[in-house]
């Protein structure tokens, strides 16, 4: 048996980041659908970001993405967060929507253009300066769409020249965390695709470079929680970036398509110490939410990470080592499968009621009437959307 003090207890450590970009409108290549009442800046997407944290009490950070969520003074952003009761998080770096990255950015080969990538990487730590973030979150578009268009190994260089040169301008507390993606934009090849790039990048780089992994972004049936388990026994686990995804990089609402996985996932983090907020380990949202109203959303994605960390928790560690050691595979496979199966809601119902929350967060936000407030309020402007 677990012990269920322990349990609880980490569950009201847990600690999960949600992405500005979340709460404005997205969509698809074929159609964006605008939704009523969605921000139309920075300071209106924290305040959507900081309902979550009210109705979840575990959602207490903000993701930033630059230039989306650009403004003229990021202390006075940062304040403006702290008087929602949430703070800014990862700062994601956007060297991917400019007309000058059609042939790549950091791996461009016009050494102008890469000059114009590293700088707005090098921007975007002053940024985490005057918001006082820890971790600058890179993801490269770049890569190339034909063989022969460029040379994969030159690619390489010219990759870890521009890391190094962002690495040398991080404060002591600072951290690039460096994401992978198997492909898309870029069809035939891509400079960072796999946990394996980034994290030998992460090698060479030092100490405060990490890898974040983007749970959409691997080819179907790859086994992510192996990666999560070597990764962090690497100690270079920096952070997760949680979607779901039924066929590419679907940004669906994280345990939507694959609790199971997630369990595993979660598992391995659990198993690991991962949780540990010593550890480092950043738990991200990265999704958007294209037809589905996007602060409710969040909530419930917050509650799925949620739910599948108290399953891991349940496991059994003693029982399952027991019947691994013996060589017991049934066993061992029922030890994990028992955790899985458990219903985990009473618990956090529980534990929310504990800490002042409303049982079920998402009918609280409901209840709240703050939908159909920003509803009424956010007329005019220009609401806030994917590359804007
Ligand atoms: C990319 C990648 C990054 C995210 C952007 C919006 O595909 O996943 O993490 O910042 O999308
Ligand atoms: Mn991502």
């Amino acid at each position: 048996m677990q012990d269920l003090t322990a349990v609880r207890a980490a569950l009201r450590a847990q600690r999960i980041e949600t992405p500005s970009w979340a709460y404005g409108n997205s969509g698809t290549r074929f159609k964006v659908f605008a939704q009523e009442g969605v921000p139309r800046d920075p300071f209106e997407k924290i305040a959507d970001a900081a309902q979550v944290h009210t109705y979840t009490g575990i959602a207490p950070i903000v993701s930033l993405h630059i230039p989306w969520d650009r403004v003229e003074d990021y202390t006075e952003l940062a304040q403006f967060a702290r008087e929602h009761g949430v703070r800014i998080g990862a700062i994601n770096a956007n060297v991917f929507q400019d007309d000058d990255y059609r042939l790549g950015s950091v791996t461009n080969p016009d050494p102008g253009v890469r000059r114009k990538a590293i700088d707005h990487l090098l921007a975007c730590v002053d940024v985490l300066d005057a918001t006082g973030s820890r971790d600058l979150k890179l993801w490269f578009s770049d890569g190339t769409n034909y063989p022969g268009q460029g040379d994969i190994a030159d690619r390489q260089g010219l990759l870890a020249e521009a890391l190094a040169e962002v690495y040398a301008r991080l404060g002591a507390e600072q951290r690039i965390l460096l994401e992978y993606k198997l492909f898309e934009p870029a069809f035939y090849m891509t400079d960072v695709p796999d946990w394996g790039t980034a994290y030998a990048h992460c090698l060479k780089l030092g100490s405060r470079a990490v890898v974040c992994v983007d749970t959409g972004h691997h080819a179907p049936g790859t086994n992510i929680e192996f990666i999560v388990a070597f990764l962090l026994r690497a100690g270079r686990l920096g952070a997760f970036d949680f979607n779901s995804r039924f066929y590419a990089d679907d940004d669906l609402m994280v345990g939507a398509a694959d609790p199971f996985q997630l369990f595993r996932i979660m598992h391995e983090v659990v198993r690991g110490g991962g949780l540990a907020p010593a550890v480092g380990v950043n738990f991200m949202l990265d999704q958007c939410h294209n037809i589905e109203p996007k602060i409710p959303a969040q909530i419930r994605s917050v509650t799925n990470v949620q739910e599948a960390t108290a399953k891991a928790l349940l496991v059994d560690a003693q029982a399952l080592a027991d019947a691994q050691r013996a060589g017991d595979v049934l066993a061992a496979n029922a030890v994990l499968m028992d955790a899985y199966n458990t219903d985990v809601r009473p618990l956090l119902r529980e534990l929310r009621v504990e800490q002042g929350l409303a049982p079920d967060p998402v009918a609280a936000y409901h209840a709240s009437g703050y939908a159909e407030r920003i509803r009424a309020e956010r007329v005019g402007g220009t609401q806030a959307g994917w590359g804007a």
